[in-house]
């Protein structure tokens, strides 16, 4: 084998390695959540947008135009931007647009309007016609919600965000931010409490810089090698 052949060959095995290391799960840093509990709204949302890249979202929906009190959006598609489909998986179907001050067991939406849900599982938000990075909303009226994540590619994983007060404006944040996991395809939400409650302000898509963690580590790393390859 030639000097340049075996050079050649080295570099190969060293870049192998490093991508054998980069889909190693144990390389890979979690999803990220962003909890507000209740007096630090501002505050959770600006670390969410740091960590998600992005000074606004791709996407928002606050429910205030282009809706009437009452409306079921449940399974409807083409209502929201981005391809989103928000769907009660139980047998009522039921997520419907709410405008009435109190009218979410006791709890205003944000603004006038508000996407009421009846606390069975699931409330989906199905993303899979353009999976995102980062999704954030504020939380209504519950005792408590658990949180199924879907990414590109099937793995999903669990998270949860606890109560809010339960009259008045009780709007919580709660956000989420890929970080190195796959895109997210679909959230399904298990929320208790007294058969009412709502989410309002959503944002979502995806991010325009470059993600951190390991794809940062992976890039540095084949960097490093072709710099050596072209010194040799
Ligand atoms: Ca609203
Ligand atoms: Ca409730």
């Amino acid at each position: 084998m030639s000097h340049r052949r075996a050079t050649r060959s080295r570099y190969l095995r060293s870049l192998a390695s490093l991508l054998l290391l980069g889909t190693t799960p144990a390389a890979f840093a979690a999803l990220q959540t962003f909890n507000s509990p209740g007096t630090d709204i501002d505050a959770t949302r600006d670390a969410w947008l740091l960590a998600s890249g992005i000074a606004s979202a791709q996407y928002e929906v606050d429910f205030e135009t282009g809706f009437s009190d009452g409306q079921n959006v449940s399974g409807l598609a083409g209502l929201f931007p981005g391809g989103l489909v928000i769907t009660d998986t139980s047998s009522a179907g039921s997520a419907r647009i709410e405008g009435t001050a109190g009218g979410v067991g006791g709890s205003n939406p944000v603004g006038s309007f508000a996407l009421e849900h009846n606390e069975r599982a699931y409330l989906a938000l199905d993303f899979s016609a353009a999976p995102i990075d980062y999704l954030a909303f504020r939380d209504i009226d519950h005792s408590g919600t658990q949180v199924v994540v879907s990414f590109v590619g099937g793995s999903t994983t669990t998270t949860s965000f606890e109560t809010t007060a339960v009259s008045g404006n009780s709007a919580e944040f709660f956000g989420l931010f890929r970080n190195d996991m796959p895109r997210i395809t679909r959230i399904e939400m298990d929320a208790g409490g007294d058969g009412a409650w709502a989410i309002d302000n959503l944002e979502y898509g995806v991010s325009t810089v470059p993600l951190p963690g390991a794809a940062w580590l992976l890039g540095g790393a084949l960097g490093a090698v072709l710099a050596k390859r072209r010194r040799g």
